[in-house]
């Protein structure tokens, strides 16, 4: 059985793939906020020596670590690139060649809503969030290229067990089918540098996720069956730039909360 280290495990997509994927391979999960649980260290991977310690003797790297949502600079510094920079590096001297990155749909946010994109086109970020995970794929394809390691790139949409508005109808993934794309990463022999779309089959997608169905994913949900519901919710936005968009609000917030963070007033002066 492989041991594979999870980083961030204690956000919501780890906290998913850390009890789809048990069982199937040896855990190791890793934070750095405490999570009681028999297999997990905690770290910080914006120390190289905790990144060198946490990766030591695995045999993949699902690398979910880092602040998830737009936010301030600084913040995104640290948690997304210094420390995607020590896990990589990390590494690669620990001699751990396969690299299961979920990068995010906010790498092309900026896309239009009315394209459908695929693996290839060039990143355009609705973020500096966008951009940290951009680096990410960077980052990855340098060290496939120079250093012979493996990289699956996952460019996540909203993993939920149902899909929570319009606009995550076209890019929801369920926790089953996110832990399918992950063992692929993990497992699928001979990949090198792929970029695939953490989506699940969904009708309303904006992706050409050809990438992911030639490696073997076989999504098993879609989000259509919700639709109904959401959209006869869903208030009409007047907010045009983050309808336009994928990336939706990405695109126009300067500081997006935290789930779960109260609303803050809007911002007298705000593109609309
Ligand atoms: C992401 O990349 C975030 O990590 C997640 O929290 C969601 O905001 C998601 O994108 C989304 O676009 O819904």
């Amino acid at each position: 059985m492989k041991t594979v280290l999870i980083t961030g495990a204690t956000g919501d997509v780890g906290t998913h793939l850390a009890r789809e994927l048990a069982g199937k391979y040896k855990l190791r999960l890793s934070d750095k906020r405490p999570l009681k649980a028999r297999n997990f260290v905690k770290a910080d991977i914006s120390r190289m020596s905790e990144a060198l310690k946490i990766t030591k003797g695995v045999d993949a790297i699902v690398h979910l670590g880092g602040y998830s949502v737009e936010g301030p600079w600084e913040a995104i510094l640290q948690a997304n690139i210094i420390g995607c920079y020590n896990v990589f590096e990390a590494a690669r001297r620990n001699g751990v060649k396969r690299i299961v990155f979920p990068t995010s749909n906010h790498a092309t946010g900026f896309y239009r809503r009315d394209q459908t994109i695929d693996h290839r086109v060039y990143p355009s970020p609705d973020s500096r969030y966008g951009v940290s995970k951009v680096f990410g794929e960077a980052l990855g394809s340098l060290y496939a290229d120079k250093y012979g390691m493996e990289f699956l790139m996952v460019r996540i949409g909203n993993v939920n067990p149902a899909p929570l508005d319009k606009r995550r109808l076209s890019l929801w993934i369920s926790p089953r089918d996110i832990a399918q794309l992950v063992s692929i990463g993990i497992d699928h022999p001979g990949i090198k540098f792929e970029i695939v779309y953490g989506v699940s089959r969904n009708q309303r997608s904006w992706y050409d996720n050809s990438n992911a169905y030639r490696l073997g994913y076989q999504p098993q949900d879609d989000s259509e069956p919700f639709a109904q519901e959401i959209l006869q919710k869903e208030k009409p936005s007047s907010d045009l730039i983050a309808e336009t968009y994928q990336g939706g609000v990405f695109c126009t917030a300067e500081d997006v909360p935290l789930p779960g963070a109260p609303k803050k007033p809007a911002k007298k002066g705000r593109r609309k």
